[in-house]
């Protein structure tokens, strides 16, 4: 299992999993800011596509269950990334999860307000590869319909979201400092769309992953301080009121020179099952 897809896991899942498994500590993460990181409070009100997964049966009930983000793409389909549901992060099959929960309409992950709606399928793209990183995406029925205004419209090919020095925000209920330090309540950072030659540079293969700019997009800031980070994997990057990326890897967090690195949602759209 590569280091990356061992990130997505959360705390909750670490002290579960950690004896088998790399220690989170062995990484060196930077250490500043907020959401996701160097970000602020967010509103489901807003954003009301920013769907949280849970599974309280494998994460604990203290944050609810929340393992990883998503995104409502369609009244009964939220987005995520594959490795969200993948052995590794699970500790089990994803088909054997008795309780994967889309929690919708809540900002405090203990809060009183949305619901929680059960995941009737769970499509991992099987195409996605661990080492590389490439495919990072999955697809979610749910069991009931989000309202028409909870879906977030996907940017295609030739969406001017995607140029190089396009503000985006990302959301998520991650680490906040690269600590293990995680929200209790829905964050967003703003970064920059950036040149694919700035991920290209810091992710030639190796170590986290092996950027493809076909099928990956690189956001964040050049000096660091602004990523997402464990835990928001998933999770929406949003540009123009549309949906550009999935939070899915990089170096540590909020690194200077390592950027955050996206599923590109342009890429997928052509293979994703059940579009529209
Ligand atoms: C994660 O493990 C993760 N800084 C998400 C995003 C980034 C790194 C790790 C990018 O969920």
């Amino acid at each position: 299992m590569s280091r990356t897809v061992f990130r997505a896991v959360t705390g909750a899942l670490a002290l579960v999993a950690a004896a088998a498994l790399i220690p989170l500590g062995s990484h060196a993460w930077a250490a500043e800011g907020g959401v996701v990181i160097g970000g602020q409070p967010a509103h489901v009100k807003d954003s009301p596509w920013v769907v949280a997964l849970s599974s309280r049966d494998r994460f604990g009930e203290s944050r609810a269950g929340q393992f990883c983000g998503g995104v409502a793409v369609a009244p009964k389909k939220v987005l995520t990334a594959a490795h969200c549901l993948s052995r590794a992060a699970l500790g089990v099959d994803v088909a054997s999860l008795r309780d994967l929960r889309v929690i919708t309409g809540r900002d405090a992950l203990l809060g009183a307000g949305g619901k929680e709606i059960p995941v009737r399928e769970a499509w991992a793209n099987p195409g996605f590869n661990p080492i590389t990183n490439a495919g990072d995406l999955a697809v979610l029925t749910l069991a009931e319909a989000l309202p028409e205004k909870s879906v977030v419209p996907m940017a295609g090919s030739g969406d001017a979201g995607y140029a190089p020095g396009t503000e985006a925000a990302v959301y998520g209920w991650g680490d906040t400092t690269g600590n293990n330090d995680y929200a209790s309540s829905l964050r967003a950072a703003k970064v920059s769309v950036l040149p694919d030659a700035a991920c290209a540079q810091a992710y030639s293969g190796g170590g986290s992953g092996t950027y493809d700019a076909s099928t990956m997009l690189c956001a964040g800031e050049l000096l660091g301080g602004y990523d997402a980070c464990q835990g928001d994997s998933g999770g929406p990057l949003v540009a123009r009121g549309r949906l550009i990326g999935l939070v899915s890897w990089g170096d540590g967090c909020a690194k200077a020179g390592s950027p955050g690195v996206y599923t590109r949602i342009s890429a997928a759209i052509g293979w994703m099952p059940g579009a529209g």
